[in-house]
């Protein structure tokens, strides 16, 4: 086992005993025995009934479950042309390291496509893998799925991964961080070349930089319609702490890196959506969502990080933020977020404040942004709430090129700070 791979070398044999494959089915797991054994029936299935004749290997990358998950995986009975491996990655425990070395087995058979679909999926069907797949056989480099999910599901990919793919890149991929890709053995190559793998992108920053990468470097990008996303959602005011860190982290990494892309785009471009048609109207199982936790998060936020957003806005945002924390439903409108937003990233990549504490301090403002949303979308059905989405992420767009001068004129205070990363200033 070393560094530069996350398959254990009596896994990398065990893989080269399979010598070919045409198509890779991987899932990622950790402690999923519940659901898992579904998705790995659905995609066998998958395989056999959508590429009859192709050679598959269903993996199972599993982060030393201790449920019993990968004994499921390879209970399951295999039609025809499938094979399947479980094993436990090496490297740095996350979802991240569990998708490297699926892509390690995808380059090291050769296969022309690869799969990965999320293990605590109740509402994948076996059509799933020919519509991730498919594209990538006529051609596609990167298949992003496009689903329905409910209005409290998702929030992070709502209010930042959507409109910044979107505004800055220029495609509108709806579900950048969906977890459920299809893409090329070409591409996965290129993940595995990147010096990414001791980062966020190891942990859940995988899905943003899969996503990314394949926008920025290749732009063969097509959707799949999947109707339904139904999964083991987490209330968006609980448990998404580390998550939303982690995505955060690696996209505006990548928006420091790719700034000489993203300064040249204008407008965005919608990108096709294959299938729609023969989906008919789904209504995703219903995300609970907490409120008071999420108010309350944001207004402890203005105690206990102030200082750091005070380093990173203007005035006008600041004293906007007060009246809110101070009114009676606290919550940001979709304008100051925005603005909020790209002064982060901004700050984020030139380096006065230390940016672990940067996005630490972004994250009850995304609770009071997810509060007010929520205020918003009350009334409203899941699909309705789209176009609120929808309104902010046109916001995004047409606020960049404010965003654009801004970086270039470096006028925020956080420009006057010291050197990069010097001053570590917690949230308290
Ligand atoms: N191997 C491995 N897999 C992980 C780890 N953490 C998460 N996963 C897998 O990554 C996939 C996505 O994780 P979820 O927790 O469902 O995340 P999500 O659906 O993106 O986010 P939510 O909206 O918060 O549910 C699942 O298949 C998990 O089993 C890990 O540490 N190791
Ligand atoms: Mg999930």
């Amino acid at each position: 086992m070393h560094h530069g791979s996350a398959l254990p070398e009596e896994v990398a044999r065990r893989v080269a005993a399979l010598k070919k494959a045409d198509i890779v089915i991987g899932i990622p797991s950790y402690n999923n025995s519940s659901t898992i054994g579904q998705v790995a029936a659905a995609a066998a299935a998958g395989a056999a009934t959508c590429f009859p004749g192709l050679r598959a290997v269903l993996l199972n990358s599993d982060g030393r479950s201790t449920d019993g998950t990968q004994g499921v995986v390879l209970a399951q009975e295999l039609p025809p042309g499938v094979e399947s491996l479980a094993f436990t990655y090496a490297g740095l425990p996350g979802k991240g390291s569990a998708l490297r070395a699926i892509f390690e087995v995808t380059v090291a058979l050769d296969a022309t496509a690869c799969v990965v679909v999320d293990s605590d999926l109740r509402s994948i069907r076996p059509d799933w893998i020919g519509r991730l797949a498919g594209p990538v056989f006529e051609g596609y480099d990167f298949v992003a799925p496009y689903y329905v999910r409910h209005k409290h599901d998702a929030t992070i990919t709502n209010t930042i991964c959507y409109p910044l793919t979107r505004a800055l890149y220029g495609l509108r991929v709806r579900q950048p961080i969906g977890g459920d890709f299809g893409f090329s053995g070409a591409l996965a190559r290129r993940y595995l070349a990147k010096d990414v793998w001791s980062t966020d992108v190891a942990r859940f920053g995988v899905d943003i930089f899969m996503t990314t990468t394949a926008v920025v470097e290749s732009g063969e990008v097509v959707q799949a319609a999947l109707g339904a996303k139904v999964h083991d959602a987490k209330d968006p005011g609980s448990d998404l702490g580390p998550m939303f860190r982690q995505v955060v982290s690696t996209l505006f990494g990548m928006i420091c890196d790719y700034e000489a892309v993203w300064k040249n785009v204008t407008g965005s471009r919608p990108v096709e959506v294959r299938g729609a048609a023969d989906i008919g109207p789904v209504e995703p199982e219903q995300v609970p969502i907490d409120e008071r936790r999420l108010v309350e998060a944001f207004r402890a936020g203005r105690r206990t990080c102030g200082h750091i957003w005070e380093a990173v806005l203007g005035r006008a945002a600041l004293s906007a933020l007060d009246a809110l924390v101070a009114s009676q439903d606290p919550g940001l409108p979709a304008d100051l977020w925005v603005d909020i937003v790209y002064g982060f990233a901004k700050a984020y990549c030139q380096g006065a404040v230390d940016r672990a504490s940067l996005v630490q301090a972004l994250s009850p403002l995304y609770n009071g942004r997810i509060a007010a949303f929520a205020r918003e979308a009350r009334h409203m059905t899941s699909v309705e709430a789209e176009a609120l989405v929808e309104r902010q992420s046109i916001l995004f767009e047409q606020k960049k090129p404010e965003f654009v001068r801004a970086w270039d004129t470096c006028l925020g205070r956080a420009c006057l700070g010291t050197a990069p990363g010097r001053q570590r200033r917690r949230c308290r």
